[in-house]
């Protein structure tokens, strides 16, 4: 029997803000490896989709008046767009919200209720009494019953990471009005994850996939493993079988999202989903790093006990870093894709070769745009690129094309290695390895050409130099298809340079041990730009412009009570008088009617209002306000004004000199 055909996904994006570079680390490998065994002769099929259920996406689509299903539409639409421009693309791209999944959710939970796996009992959920609803995950806000750090109601996301179940967060307030909750009991359903120890355990031993997954995967099942909760109070989400007041937990439907979009896929295809997903199967999830937990543990669990077929590999990328700092939309430590790169006119296949050559899959990327400009200089432009360049320049001057003839054993021999080197590192997801190995043949051809000097060799014998240039053609050949995983626009355009005049993407890898093509050529043209340094600077001084506006946008403003603040008097004033403060150029000195007094203060206004310019305006006035001496200079409140330019706050309408500002 043949093997099962490969079902690869990528872990679905939240419909709540747009698409960065954290996403792309994920997807553009998962695309290569697809685009790569796809040339292999494989059947492949990749799916994904966006995730739309959730808190997260309820609380963005509040803040934003509008429905979650628009707010999903909305970045839906964008991730399908943006993966595009990328070059990622997907057989099929659904939505969580779509009635397939809602279909194969509710199946599933069915499924997981007769087979014994789901119970119910009581929990303790924070209530908020003010917005009267129960407060599952984003909507409170506490802290981390481990260890102690500010937390969101269902993750630890400031401190240890740990996933939280309902009931646990300490201290919780509700995120939408600032209430302190209260704990309340109610009813919730539980997946009873801890009966699946000793068959996960096995199967973590087994899965294939990169090792930071199934490492981590072991180390946590070790420990304890605790049943999960699966039941949210929310409106928005995929109803819990029998019960209208109970969706269930997006981590439940999210993932069936893998099984609903192949579904779907198989509908348009005329193809049978059950052939991926039930049985032996070569199921390949591509995730994040964040979500091994969910993927290793939790989704095997769920799929085994629902009688499905379990995932085959499970590959997860690195940590993401920008500028030596944790990625952080909030901080500004992030690269949005249109915005910040391709609206740019920046070339999709760069960030692609980027993130795939920058380092090993697993580990921590550290994107800097200098390092990112050095890389595409010296390896994309230097190297592949120049080498493209010198044989089809000096082919078509000297030789009208490439000459006629057979490639030399020895350049066939370079290749071939090279087609099983990468063949054997696209297989293990070692894609940096597997560029290495495309950049190392170029090398070569680099150094074939400057050793054999064909402008040289030309002018005693021509035949010889011919030959020169027959071999760097066969080169040129092999690594297009080579690359065309890692950078399919460009290696379109070499594949059309050597003078083809098909798809690339059509070929087999394996073509790059064929004879490649002689005879004329289309003019040569560089194949690629350098990265300009202006435009680096451009780039950089964005990123920072940005960690500074988060920087300011996050300083901390306490929060008064209501009780703090009535405590202020603020009250209407007349100036009375108003003379420059002696030796200062800053402050002035005033005399204010404050109804039941007059006052003196000192405002350091002196730049913004010429003393004659004061006398009679009615002003705003912190009158108990504890007195301070300023240049010496007694001062007994504060005259409110607004900006940098101290523009003065001023009642509408005439008010009596101590009238009280409520
Ligand atoms: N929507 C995004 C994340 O946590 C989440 C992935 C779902 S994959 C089934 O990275
Ligand atoms: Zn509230």
């Amino acid at each position: 029997m043949s093997a099962p055909p490969l079902l690869v996904t990528c872990g679905l994006p939240y419909t709540n803000g747009p698409c960065h570079l954290g996403h792309l680390r994920t997807y553009v490998p998962a695309d290569a490896y697809v685009r790569y065994m796809r040339r292999t002769g494989e059947e492949v099929v990749f799916v994904c989709g966006s995730d739309n259920h959730g808190t997260p996406i309820v609380v963005s689509a509040e803040a934003a008046g509008v429905t979650p299903r628009q707010m999903s539409e909305k970045y839906h639409e964008h991730f399908d767009r943006t993966f595009r421009r990328m070059g990622v693309v997907f057989d099929h791209f659904g939505m969580t919200d779509n009635p397939a999944n809602h279909a194969r959710t509710t199946a599933i939970v069915k499924q997981l209720i007769a087979r014994g796996h789901i119970y119910s009992q009581v929990v303790h959920q924070a209530y908020c009494t003010k917005c009267r609803r129960f407060l599952p995950d984003r909507y409170v806000e506490g802290i981390c019953p481990h260890c102690g750090a500010s937390a969101r109601g269902d993750e630890c996301d400031q401190g240890c990471g740990k996933h939280l179940e309902p009931g646990e967060i300490k201290e919780p307030v509700c995120k939408v009005c600032g209430t302190k909750a209260e704990f309340r009991d109610q009813e919730h359903f539980f997946f009873r994850l801890s009966a699946f120890k000793t068959y996960l355990l096995p199967f973590l031993e087994s899965v294939r996939g990169t090792a930071n997954a199934k490492n981590y995967a072991i180390g946590w099942i070790k420990e304890e493993l605790h049943d999960w909760c699966i039941t949210r109070t929310l409106d928005w989400g995929v109803k819990f079988p029998g019960r209208d007041d109970l969706v269930v937990y997006v981590w439940v439907d999210a993932p069936i999202g893998y099984i609903a979009f192949t579904e779907e896929w198989a509908e348009k295809a005329g193809r049978d989903w059950k052939r991926y997903w039930c049985g032996d199967n070569r199921v390949t999830h591509f995730i994040g790093g964040d979500i091994i937990y969910h993927h290793c543990i939790f989704w095997p669990a769920l799929l085994h006990g629902a009688g499905y077929g379990v995932p085959h590999a499970i590959v997860a990328s690195g940590m993401l870093k920008v500028d030596d700092h944790k990625f952080s939309k909030s901080r500004g430590y992030v690269v949005w894709t249109n915005e910040d790169y391709l609206d740019r006119g920046l070339p999709a296949d760069y960030l692609r070769y980027y993130l795939l050559a920058y380092t090993s899959h697993t580990k921590e990327l550290n994107f800097s745009w200098k390092l990112f400009a050095e890389r595409i200089n010296n390896e994309v432009v230097n190297i592949f690129g120049n080498f493209v360049n010198r044989t089809l320049q000096f082919g078509q001057r000297e030789f009208n094309g490439i000459p006629e003839g057979g490639a030399d054993p020895a350049i066939m021999a370079e290749i071939d290695k090279t087609c099983a080197v990468v063949d054997g590192f696209m297989r293990d997801y070692e894609f940096k390895s597997a560029v290495d190995a495309i950049l190392a043949l170029a090398a070569y051809g680099n150094t074939y050409i400057q050793g054999n000097a064909p402008w040289k060799l030309v002018k005693t014998d021509r035949a010889a130099a011919a030959q020169v240039i027959r071999n760097a053609a066969q080169l040129a050949h092999a690594l297009a298809l080579l690359i065309e995983p890692v950078m399919p626009e460009k290696a379109q355009e070499c594949w059309t340079m050597l003078g083809y005049s098909d798809r690339i993407a059509d070929h087999r890898i394996s073509d790059a041990k064929k004879p490649s093509r002689t005879g004329a050529i289309p003019p040569p043209r560089p194949l690629f730009a350098r990265m300009e340094e202006e435009k680096v600077i451009e780039l950089d001084e964005l990123l920072h412009k940005r960690v500074r506006d988060a920087d300011r946008k996050s300083e901390k403003i306490p929060v008064v009570s209501l009780e703090e603040f009535q405590k202020l008097d603020i009250r209407a004033g007349r100036v009375l008088s108003c003379e420059p403060v002696n030796k200062s150029n800053k402050l002035l000195k005033l005399v204010v009617d404050i109804g039941t007094e007059k006052r003196q203060i000192v405002a350091g206004m002196q730049q913004f209002y010429k003393p004659e310019e004061m006398i009679g305006k009615d002003v705003v006035v912190v009158t108990n306000l504890a007195p301070a001496k300023i240049f010496g200079v007694e001062s007994n409140g504060m005259i409110l004004a607004a900006g940098d330019a101290a523009s003065l706050l001023v009642p509408l309408r005439p008010v009596e000199p101590g009238s009280k500002i409520r």
